[in-house]
């Protein structure tokens, strides 16, 4: 398994749960030198960062990129795959479509976390499911063009009521067209949702493309209570060989939660 750890270029996402804001340069200086193999990048969009710039600033710290998230389209625009004006439906799959495109010439996935909204008020759950499926139907695609998959994270009960669990998101993406999308279990919100986390991650098996590694807080692995080393055993059964990224607030602080997930991704990936 490989380590990331997050970074937020998005300043509507000032308070979000991403270790390092503001300063792409800066964050990956860091990164690369507390040992990280790669960031995981939350763009306000598509155009916002030159990718030669990235791409240089990526070698120089000799960093992959792990992967990119298109929450900026809902956090910064409000666009959502599941919103019941078709113009804005449509804006929000060009804005995930342009951010899989970025990303995929990285070798990266991207990922579809808050932008897939969520059913309520006239918007039934049939109806926002095949919203969803009609996006990931061209996403998934896409993705594959670029040799990499399209992420699908399930949220837990208080962001959407979508796919709050990875079984209930194996199934769904069981029903598609598509064999190219993955999911992201985020241990976070499989905390909250999930009946046991090893269970659910041996369950989803090889349909696991991408870990957020966060404890029971959102704070970095070790800093809360969820039983990380049991759920980084079940990933070691079922074959997982991709990042564990920490998606985490920085606390107390962007440098402490950083050497703090790095510290916690070597005690729980170490050989044993
Ligand atoms: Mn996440």
């Amino acid at each position: 398994m490989k380590s990331a750890v997050t970074v937020c270029l998005v300043p509507e996402a000032r308070s979000g749960p991403f270790v390092f804001h503001g300063d792409l340069e800066r964050a990956c200086t860091r990164a690369a030198e507390l040992g990280f193999d790669a960031i995981e990048l939350f763009p306000p969009d598509a155009e916002a960062i030159d990718p030669r710039s990235l791409r240089q600033i990526l070698h120089r710290n000799r960093l992959q990129l792990a992967a990119v998230g298109t929450g900026a389209g809902w956090v910064a625009r409000k666009l959502s795959l599941t919103d019941p004006d078709p113009a804005v439906r449509h804006r929000a799959q060009q804005f995930a479509a342009a951010l899989v495109d970025y990303a995929g010439a990285f070798g990266a996935p991207a990922i579809l976390g808050s932008m897939q909204g969520r059913a309520d008020g006239a918007t039934t759950r049939e109806q926002a499911l095949a919203w969803i499926a009609e996006a990931l139907e061209q996403l998934g695609p896409r993705a594959h063009a670029q040799g990499v998959p399209f992420l699908l994270e399930p949220l837990n009960r208080y962001e959407s009521n979508l796919f709050n669990t990875l079984h209930q998101a194996s199934l769904f993406t069981a029903t598609l067209r598509t064999r190219n999308i993955r999911l992201l279990a985020d241990l976070f919100h499989l905390n909250i949702e999930e009946a046991s986390i090893p269970d659910a991650l041996r369950t989803a098996g090889s349909g696991i493309g991408h870990v957020h590694l966060a404890d029971s807080n959102r704070s970095a692995a070790g800093f809360g209570h969820t039983d990380l080393t049991a759920a980084v055993a079940a990933l070691r059964e079922i074959g997982y060989d991709g990042y564990l990224s920490a998606e985490v607030f920085p606390r107390p602080t962007a440098e402490e939660a950083a050497t703090q997930a790095i510290r916690a991704f070597r005690t729980l990936t170490a050989a044993r």
